[in-house]
């Protein structure tokens, strides 16, 4: 099954949205795989951004992201790569449709609160730099026998 990499950027978890955003992506259905508060390190911050090097805003992305925990998830399911990114919603929350993560609670391009992968590329890269393999869980949702 496809797996992708979303991380609560720092504003998010400064807002106490953690609970309202997994529960939203719970909701539409995706099974998490992984999940850890953590900080990110520079050098983690510069890697993972590194298709950004360039840009203006490059620091400022890095100096953000490093600024406080981030929690990051490895989400699976069909499509997910895709459908998680409609979820997250446009870049620019000011943009993003209303009834996505961004659209709903994100101010401004540098503060949108959550990242998400953006091809099956970027996926299997971002997973490899934030997880371990162990910290991926390989485990069976539709196991109900303990239910009377
Ligand atoms: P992300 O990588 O964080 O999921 O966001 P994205 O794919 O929607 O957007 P991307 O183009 O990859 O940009 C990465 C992050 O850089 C910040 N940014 N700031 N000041 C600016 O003009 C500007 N443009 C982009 C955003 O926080 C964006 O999420
Ligand atoms: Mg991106």
């Amino acid at each position: 099954m496809e797996k992708t990499f979303l991380m609560i950027k720092p504003d998010g978890v400064q807002r106490n949205l953690i609970g309202t955003i997994v529960e939203r992506l719970e909701n539409k259905g995706f099974k998490i795989a992984g999940a850890k508060l953590m900080h990110v390190s520079e050098e983690l911050a510069k890697t993972h951004y590194q298709e950004h090097a360039d840009k203006p805003f490059f620091g400022e992305l890095v100096d953000f992201i490093t600024s406080g925990p981030v929690f990051a998830m490895v989400l699976e399911g069909e499509n997910v790569i895709d459908t998680a990114r409609l979820v997250v919603g446009s870049t620019n929350p000011q943009q993003a449709a209303p009834g996505t993560i961004r659209g709903d609670f994100g101010l401004t391009v540098g503060k949108n609160i959550i990242h998400g992968s953006d091809s099956k590329e970027s996926a299997e890269r971002e997973i490899s730099l934030f997880f371990n393999d162990s910290e991926v869980l390989d485990y069976n949702l539709s196991n109900t026998d303990w239910i009377y």
